[in-house]
């Protein structure tokens, strides 16, 4: 049997109707207003195209000391807004997980902006799942394997898309493309968010 995608990986089109999406996209734009997103900067020093915030306990970020998860936002040095309720909720009921995320990585893309393939492996517990949530502009995302040189499937991911990767899809390589500027009218200002939950720590 063939399968156009990695074992583990599961996409649910639409999941959130236009009316979920503009609730939850106006408690992300308010804890937004709170954790400014930033352009992290790499560790081999270049700034990422992507703009970066998060909401929970920890976050992504990176500099110059590499990858890690942090209680606080780095810019401003106040901890991450809390991850919405809605959030938790849908995890809960998706992500079959014994534990509720403990971060959420929030990605704004603006015009032009793109995320390389990579590999999410600074969790402490890869039999968690993420749990993706798009809104405003189309992402054309890739999915490739465990390998790097593994082959690539090509995804649209659209407003109100949700995606679970877990299983063998963990640890397996993945970005976006490009964004299809116009897309959509959701984000003021145009452009796409896409929220990670995840559990970052390991579960007690
Ligand atoms: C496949 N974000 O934040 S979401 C990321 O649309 C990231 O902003 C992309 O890759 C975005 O790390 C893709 C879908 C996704 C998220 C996590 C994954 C796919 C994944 C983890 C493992 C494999
Ligand atoms: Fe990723």
């Amino acid at each position: 049997m063939t399968r156009s995608t990695i074992e583990g990986f599961r996409l649910w089109p639409g999941r959130l109707g236009p009316g979920a999406q503009a609730a939850l996209l106006d408690q992300v734009l308010a804890a937004m207003a709170e954790a400014p997103p930033y352009r992290p900067i790499t560790p081999g020093g270049k700034p990422m195209s992507v703009e970066m915030t998060n909401l929970g306990p920890l976050g992504w970020v990176t500099d110059a000391r590499g990858y890690r998860y942090a209680p606080r936002h780095p810019l401003t040095g106040e901890p991450w807004p809390p991850i919405p309720q809605a959030l938790l909720d849908l995890w809960a009921e998706l992500a079959d997980a014994a534990a509720p995320p403990d971060a959420c990585l929030v990605n704004l893309y603006r015009e032009g902006a793109r995320m390389g393939l990579h590999q999410d492996r600074d969790e402490a517990d890869f039999s968690f799942p993420v749990l993706s949530i798009s809104l405003g502009d189309t992402a054309v995302f890739r999915l490739g394997g465990l390998k790097r040189s593994d082959p690539t499937v090509s995804l649209r991911l659209a407003s109100g898309d949700v995606c679970l990767l877990g299983g063998p899809a963990r640890l397996a390589h993945h970005g976006i493309d490009r964004v299809i500027a116009g897309s959509s009218r959701l984000v003021p200002g145009g452009g796409r968010l896409n929220l990670t939950l995840r559990r970052a720590a390991a579960a007690l």
